[in-house]
């Protein structure tokens, strides 16, 4: 944790990884970042397979920039795209069996606790709307029940993206998709208050138009999972693909679920809510 603990040894320099020295001088490892300034520090995911344009994509490069603690942090996806480039980045990356994220993270997390007692080792679960709410949801579920310390984020694109257009359980209802040609026949899922009900201490919802917010409540909720319990975020993540989005109105059509039912939401416990209020008035730790 903190420059000391990534500081290069003298005289190793020139035999660490230039990617490693980058992120301890101009990066990362060290020092909170500032997303407003993304493109202007070397960041810890940098190239990736993912389509030319894709949202989740740059939801991902913000969560990345907004890790209170990317030294410490492990980082739990699954099959789906996000995976493309979460297996990209400087951070250690687990790939969890699809639908067995949250198994996974509960184990790891137990056991980091427990290995290293004096020191703070976020996990994080990033996987799509099919691997967290469809095929894994009731490892999902469980997690949350048994108040499993750890932060899962949905990047719900409304499809199973990876494998062609098959129809989730998080897909407006109605929509027809390429593998789901009658329409979907239910409503979408309100993961939300589902979290909210299975014992999530901090939940939050939104669609990425504003990257300082993203990055608050990506930092609100590692910190929240750190000391109180689960926590969750909704995020929508447009698929340009599957939903026939052109590359240059991926923000236009954040901006309209956003008024129309992605609307920024964030709910806490009284517990939650006054250790931010006490940080907040000692430091800038959550604040971007
Ligand atoms: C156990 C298992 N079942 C099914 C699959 C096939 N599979 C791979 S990705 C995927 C769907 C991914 O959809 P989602 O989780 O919504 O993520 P997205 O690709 O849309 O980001 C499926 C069904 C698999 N890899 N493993
Ligand atoms: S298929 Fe959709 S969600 Fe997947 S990388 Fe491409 S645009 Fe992104």
């Amino acid at each position: 944790m903190g420059l000391e603990y990534v500081r290069i040894s003298p005289g190793f320099e020139r035999y660490m990884p230039k990617d490693y020295v980058d992120l301890v001088n101009y990066g990362p490892f060290g020092r909170q970042v500032d997303v407003q300034q993304l493109g202007q520090f070397k960041e810890l995911v940098e190239e990736h397979p993912m389509c030319a344009g894709c949202f989740m994509a740059y939801f991902i490069r913000i969560f990345y920039a907004a890790l209170p603690n990317p030294e410490d942090t492990i980082v739990i996806g699954t099959a789906g795209c996000a995976r493309l480039a979460l297996s990209q980045a400087a951070v250690p990356f687990v790939y969890g069996n699809y639908g067995d994220t949250n198994a996974v993270a509960s184990g790891l997390k137990r056991a980091l606790t427990i290995r290293f007692p004096d020191k703070v080792k976020d996990v994080v679960v990033i996987a799509g709307d099919g691997g967290l709410i469809d095929i894994g949801f009731g490892m999902t579920m469980h997690s949350w029940f048994r108040r499993e310390k750890f932060t899962t984020i949905m990047v719900d694109n409304e499809v199973y993206g990876n494998t062609g257009g098959q129809e989730s359980g998080m897909s407006p209802k109605g929509v027809q998709l390429k593998m789901a040609p009658k329409g979907k026949q239910f409503d979408k899922i309100n993961a939300v208050e589902l979290a909210k009900v299975a014992g999530c201490v901090y939940v939050a919802k939104l669609a990425p138009t504003n990257p300082k917010r993203i990055a608050r409540t990506i930092r609100r909720a590692i910190l929240a999972a750190r000391h109180f319990g689960p926590t969750f975020i909704h995020a929508y993540t447009s698929c340009n693909i599957e939903y026939s989005i052109p590359t240059d109105k991926v923000l236009e059509d954040a901006r309209k679920r956003e008024k129309q039912d992605f609307a920024f939401y964030e709910w806490m416990t009284d517990e939650v809510r006054e250790y931010f209020e006490e940080i907040e008035k000692q430091s800038q730790e959550v604040k971007v």
